[in-house]
């Protein structure tokens, strides 16, 4: 596991009196890879565990206009990607592992520019965990 890693990890569950029912959410290895120079777009990646079934909705960052969740799908010989609009599962038996040639988050229209070894938050929004604010560090790989 990458050092800053711990760092980042985040453990939580709901603090509504409900808490016992809500199912609980780790997510790890929050990461940013670094744009080039100039970029107006950066690609986010985060590895999700939940102990129940659960859906991320949706991601926010304030250091982007939008966020998106995408996935890379090979269509004939060519990669292309498409926008998740139901967002991504989650399970005990299928964590969410994000990836350059999987389901990846796009932070569009940067408001400033991303630099090596910046942290950023994001905001995951769950179905059922609620949401989860994690640090993201910016890194070429
Ligand atoms: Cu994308």
């Amino acid at each position: 596991m990458r050092a800053f890693a711990l760092a980042v990890m985040m453990v939580f569950s709901l603090a509504a009196p409900s808490a016992a029912q809500s199912p609980r959410i780790i997510v790890e290895d929050v990461w940013i890879m670094t744009p080039p120079p100039g970029a107006t777009e950066a690609a986010a990646f985060v590895n999700v565990r939940s102990e129940g079934n659960d859906r991320l909705l949706s991601v926010s960052c304030a250091c982007a206009a939008r966020a998106e969740l995408h996935e890379m799908r090979m269509e004939g010989a060519t990669m292309s990607m498409r926008s998740l609009r139901y967002g991504a599962p989650v399970s005990a038996n299928a964590p969410l592992a994000m990836s350059q040639h999987g389901v990846h988050i796009m932070l569009i229209g940067l408001a400033s520019p991303l630099r090596e070894g910046d942290t950023v938050q994001l905001r995951l929004t769950f179905q059922n965990a609620g949401v989860a604010s994690v640090d993201a560090e910016v890194r070429r790989r």
